[in-house]
């Protein structure tokens, strides 16, 4: 079985190739570019964009929208993160905590699925943590050497492997619900 994800970051590609294989599914990839729209919550900002992919590939697909929640700044990056990641970066970040006593934050996932012709899914994960005070790490992407899951050991996604962060994380949770759904869909 085999699903296509449209996605622009390498990283998220093989972090969901590892969990699709367990569930005996083949990733496709695709950098196919489509708009994403502003909202405050990752669904809606992934339905239209999944939606315009599903278009332009004239098949069925799925994307994902994630973003970095940090409590004590009342939810922010989240929805920006992209656009934040690539501007203040993890440093600009540990600035905005610098004196904050509350670390607390989560990464949150939204998977996108769409067939020609069909309204698009949504299926969401999340992953509560911290935000540390110094980048710790050098696997993973973006805000992964600042971020340490409530769950884990203490270390940063940036000192995990794949298939560790992929026990705890957002996306991980996220996928594993739509290819739940996907397969009892299917009937496989
Ligand atoms: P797409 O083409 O799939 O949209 P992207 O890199 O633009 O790739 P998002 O918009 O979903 O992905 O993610 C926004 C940013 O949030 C991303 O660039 C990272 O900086 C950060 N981010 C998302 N998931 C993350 C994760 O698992 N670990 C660390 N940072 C993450």
């Amino acid at each position: 079985m085999t699903l296509i994800f449209v996605t622009t970051n390498r990283h998220k590609f093989e972090e969901a190739r590892e969990i699709a294989a367990r569930r005996g599914i083949t990733l496709e990839h695709r950098d196919t570019p489509y708009i994403e729209i502003q909202a405050d919550e990752l669904e809606d900002v992934i339905r239209p964009g999944v939606q315009q992919a599903c278009a332009l590939l004239k098949a069925p697909c799925f994307a994902e929208d994630a973003g970095l929640f940090v409590r004590a700044l009342q939810g922010f990056p989240g929805p920006y993160s992209n656009f934040v990641f690539r501007t203040l970066g993890n440093e600009g970040i540990l600035k905005l905590m610098a004196g904050e006593s509350d670390q607390r934050a989560e990464f949150r996932s939204a998977v996108g699925y769409c067939e020609p012709g069909q309204k698009p899914e949504a299926f969401t994960g999340k992953v509560e943590g911290n935000i540390m005070r110094e980048v710790k790490g050098t696997q993973g992407f973006g805000f992964d050497p600042i971020f340490s899951p409530k769950e884990g050991d203490g270390r940063t996604f940036a000192e995990m492997s794949t298939s560790e962060k992929n026990r705890l994380s957002h996306r991980a949770r996220a996928l594993e619900t739509f290819f739940r759904w996907y397969k009892q869909k299917e009937k496989v």
